[in-house]
């Protein structure tokens, strides 16, 4: 594991995937199943609208970053509320000597962004818009973090160092973020010290375990980025 020199504190990473192992999450707001019941995107046919809540009394924008087959495109299908727009494009031979994919039967790659909507709590709606994981797109991000009130930034511990991009980019770019590691069947399971380090995460930064192909689990890596981006503005005012 790359260690980048920054140690810290911090204690037991929260299992996003679990029932509730996400410390200081308001349950109330894991409530995204009141509108039609529908638990995943897979379920909605392209007939389908599904308006905003009367109930809903903000909205955020929320980038959802990482490198590529990290299951930035996987993770908004699973949560979206409406059909989510995603652009996919097979990879060609051209682009295999620039984009190194973690797997190589990955064949298709996010090309522009992906897009979805999410209701938390009835209140909230999330905007959620994935970048693509190409390093050479890395410069369009200015453009689609422009009004984002958050990230959140997808890691795959079979590649940690292919993160390191993504995360200095919304540092360098000043957007708040939270960390999910998404967990594949061959992940090496680290502590959550070791993780931080690698990452060279700050304290507060909150870092979850998630599984993007699980609604519930996604929802709660989704929820820990809220929790942090209010305790972030309220402790500024
Ligand atoms: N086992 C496992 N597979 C996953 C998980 N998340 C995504 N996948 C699979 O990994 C592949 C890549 O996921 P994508 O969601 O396309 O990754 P991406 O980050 O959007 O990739 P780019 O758009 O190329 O940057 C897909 O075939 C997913 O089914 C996961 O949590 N566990
Ligand atoms: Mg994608």
């Amino acid at each position: 594991m790359p260690d980048t020199g920054r140690t810290d504190g911090a204690s037991g990473v929260d299992d996003a995937s679990g029932v509730d192992g996400t410390d200081g999450v308001d349950d109330d707001m894991d409530d995204t199943h009141g509108m039609n019941g529908t638990d995943s995107a897979d379920d909605l046919d392209d007939t389908t609208v599904m308006y905003v809540q009367p109930s809903v009394a903000g909205a955020a924008k929320i980038l959802v970053v990482g490198p590529m087959g990290v299951g930035k495109t996987t993770l908004i299908g699973t949560v979206s509320e409406i059909k989510p727009l995603s652009t996919e494009a097979t990879m060609s031979r051209a682009g295999a000597r620039l984009d190194m994919p973690v797997r190589p039967t990955k064949s298709t790659t996010t090309v522009a962004l992906d897009f979805g909507r999410i209701t938390l709590g009835g209140e909230l709606v999330l905007y959620l818009f994935g970048t693509p994981g190409q390093q050479r797109f890395l410069p369009a991000w200015k453009d689609l973090a422009r009004g984002a009130l958050g990230a959140l930034a997808l890691v795959d511990t079979r590649d940690l160092e292919a993160s390191f991009d993504a995360i200095g980019h919304l540092e360098d770019l000043d957007v708040p973020f939270s960390v999910a590691v998404n967990s594949f069947p061959d992940s090496v399971l680290h502590s959550e010290d070791d993780l931080r380090s690698a990452l060279d995460l700050l304290p507060h930064t909150p870092l979850v375990i998630c599984d993007a192909r699980e609604h519930k689990s996604s929802v709660k890596a989704l929820i820990s980025l809220v929790s942090h981006l209010i305790e972030t503005v309220s402790e500024a005012t």
